[in-house]
């Protein structure tokens, strides 16, 4: 059986580490957590010791060990798509071709977008701070996913985005943090879908951790 080692950044920050861990999480597999400190400029400086597991120098990463072989998987979308493949009996991707089209469109959509909402809404997932001014295509960020979420949750009937428990949920989970941190103004059927993500087991053992960093004072 392979052995899974998660490398990931400091918990109550890093949006990109949360989304495989919980996708990890949600197959069931055994798994070890290395957390490295993010923002240490000091050496070793967050970056070194990135590289000493990577070399694409950020986290998260995925390393498998089989067959007396260690494979690197980098990218939490990446890394998601992998444990999809090899744990097909959690259903990270829908079964019906339809809603994992819409699946895979609404995380890439995620992955490679919103830049405004990142920059405006950083994760910090333990504290509630005040909503800043936003600018209006931060605004219209937080409209349009929204949208996507109600639209899902509608086509297939919840009570995750498509159905059960998925990689599209995995990649909006910091972005239900954001909202919660920062307070912003969602719809009835948004909170209840929060409010899902939030009691999940493995997003509550995170927010464990998160809360452990920041009493330590290292995030
Ligand atoms: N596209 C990457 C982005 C990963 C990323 O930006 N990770 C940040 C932490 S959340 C990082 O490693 N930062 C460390 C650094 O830049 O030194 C992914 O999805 O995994």
């Amino acid at each position: 059986m392979a052995g899974y080692t998660l490398v990931v950044g400091t918990r109550n920050w890093s949006s990109w580490s949360l989304r495989p861990f919980l996708a990890l999480s949600a197959t069931g597999a055994p798994f070890e957590t290395v957390v490295i400190r993010l923002r240490e400029k000091e050496h070793p400086s967050t970056r070194d010791r990135i590289l000493e597991h990577s070399p694409a120098g950020k986290v998260p990463v995925l390393k498998i060990a089989e067959e007396g072989d260690t494979t690197l998987v980098w990218d939490s979308l990446a890394i998601c798509e992998t444990l999809a493949e090899r744990h097909p009996q959690a259903g990270l991707w829908p079964a019906d071709a339809r809603l994992r089209a819409q699946a895979r469109a609404l995380s890439a959509e995620m992955h490679s977008g919103y830049p405004d909402l990142r920059d405006q809404l950083p994760m910090d997932f333990v504290r509630h701070l005040p909503l800043p001014e936003l600018r209006e295509a931060t605004g219209q960020q937080i409209q349009r996913i929204q949208q996507a979420w109600e639209e899902a949750l509608a086509l297939s009937g919840g009570p995750f985005l498509f159905g059960r428990f998925g990689i599209a949920d995995a990649m909006f989970a910091p972005v239900v943090s954001r909202f919660d941190t920062y307070g912003v103004t969602v719809s009835p059927a948004v909170r209840a879908y929060m409010e899902r993500i939030m009691a999940l087991p493995a997003m509550q053992s995170w927010a464990t951790a998160a809360q452990e960093e920041v009493a330590a004072g290292i995030a």
